[in-house]
């Protein structure tokens, strides 16, 4: 771990209006935050909250896609989920060790993940019961998590926003595979296309749930623009995103599950943009409260390999402390 000061790395700097007032100048001044840089406990524990939930939703979101690996039609397609799958897993090892410049663990992470304390997003409580389920999860849940994530590059916390340059790379990667995988659907036989439009019909919504409660029900998002750490709302990033997909959708002929969905040129100080129906926020709040359809899978999943796991990290638990005392002795 690299940071150990509540406040900052010298575990004296109290927490007054001057050195707030001093806190917020850095940051309105586009510096970068380093890990052992004088930092607001509110402004620590709000970076630790949410990098945790995004590692957690890394690796969680393994578990979909992970799912079909055996099952790829192809060889190509079966190389591009491995490695695609693959880089999530290595997304949420970056994130962890980014939380941990924090001052918290690992462990602790995970521990509040299998007990519920901490979340990981909403759309990874859904089941992936077809194969357009894997393209449309590339398009549509890489397609927001980029859109939500290369704001993130700019976040005030140095490494976090470093992190996520690597990290957005590696997602348009997976945005494309998934959308080539879709498109390539729609060209084939009806019952092909007839497949991705049905997950196009399932996954739309909760694709737009991704992005967080509206900017009225957000507790967070006044408090982490003011430090930069978020730099759209989540409703901005939703409307951008829905701005962005629709085209996609035309153009390889599927259709937008929403009767609502009208183009008007006045939004976005006169740009245009989509108005779009009402979210379903009680399910995203059931969702994100444990009662999804695969809460429950997911979360025995990750205990199942957190405790066959264990042998792993006593072992090199024994190996660090044996390399200790020999380097001592
Ligand atoms: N699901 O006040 P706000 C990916 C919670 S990565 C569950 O608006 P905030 C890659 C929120 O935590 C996807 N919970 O919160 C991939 C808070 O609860 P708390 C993950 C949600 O933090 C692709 C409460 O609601 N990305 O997909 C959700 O300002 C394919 C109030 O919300 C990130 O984590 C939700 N959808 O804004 C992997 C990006 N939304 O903590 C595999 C970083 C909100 O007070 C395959 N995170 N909540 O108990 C963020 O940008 C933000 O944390 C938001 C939420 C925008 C998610």
């Amino acid at each position: 771990m690299y940071s150990q000061g509540l406040i900052g790395a010298d575990n004296k700097t109290e927490e007054t209006q001057a050195f707030l007032d001093a806190f917020q100048k850095r940051i309105d001044a586009e510096e970068k935050i380093e890990p052992n840089d004088p930092m607001p406990l509110a402004y620590r524990n709000t970076l630790i909250r949410m990098i945790g939930q995004h590692a957690h939703s890394e690796i969680v979101g393994m578990l979909p896609e992970g799912n079909w690996i055996t099952r790829a039609p192809t060889l190509r397609r079966k190389v591009a989920l491995l490695a695609k799958v693959q880089d999530e897993g290595g997304h949420g090892l970056y994130l962890y060790s980014a939380a941990e410049t924090l001052g918290v663990s690992r462990e602790q992470m995970t521990e509040e993940l299998l007990d519920g304390t901490a979340k990981y997003s909403s759309i990874f409580n859904y089941p992936t019961p077809t194969w357009a389920d894997i393209g449309t999860i590339g398009w549509l849940v890489d397609g927001a998590a980029i859109m939500n994530q290369v704001p993130l590059c700019r976040c005030s916390y140095g490494p976090y926003a470093r992190a996520m340059i690597r990290v957005c790379k590696e997602e348009s990667f997976h945005q494309r595979q998934g959308y080539e995988l879709v498109k390539t659907l729609c060209e084939g036989t009806a019952e092909q296309k007839a497949m991705a439009q049905d997950s196009l019909d399932r996954w739309w919504w909760p694709s737009l749930m991704m992005f967080g409660p509206s900017d009225t029900d957000s507790q967070h998002s006044d408090k982490s623009m003011q430090w930069k750490i978020k730099r759209f709302t989540n409703d901005e990033l939703r409307q951008k995103f829905i701005d962005a997909t629709v085209p996609q959708a035309e153009l390889i002929g599927l259709t937008v599950p929403d009767k609502d969905l009208t183009w008007n040129p006045t939004k976005n100080r006169g740009k245009g943009g989509y108005d779009f129906g009402e979210i379903n926020w009680d399910e995203f709040w059931r969702v994100v409260q444990g009662h999804g359809l695969m809460n429950k899978d997911r979360i025995a999943a990750r205990k199942k390999a957190w405790d066959e796991g264990a042998w792993v990290r006593e072992a090199a638990q024994a190996y660090a402390a044996k390399q200790q005392s020999s380097s001592v002795a």
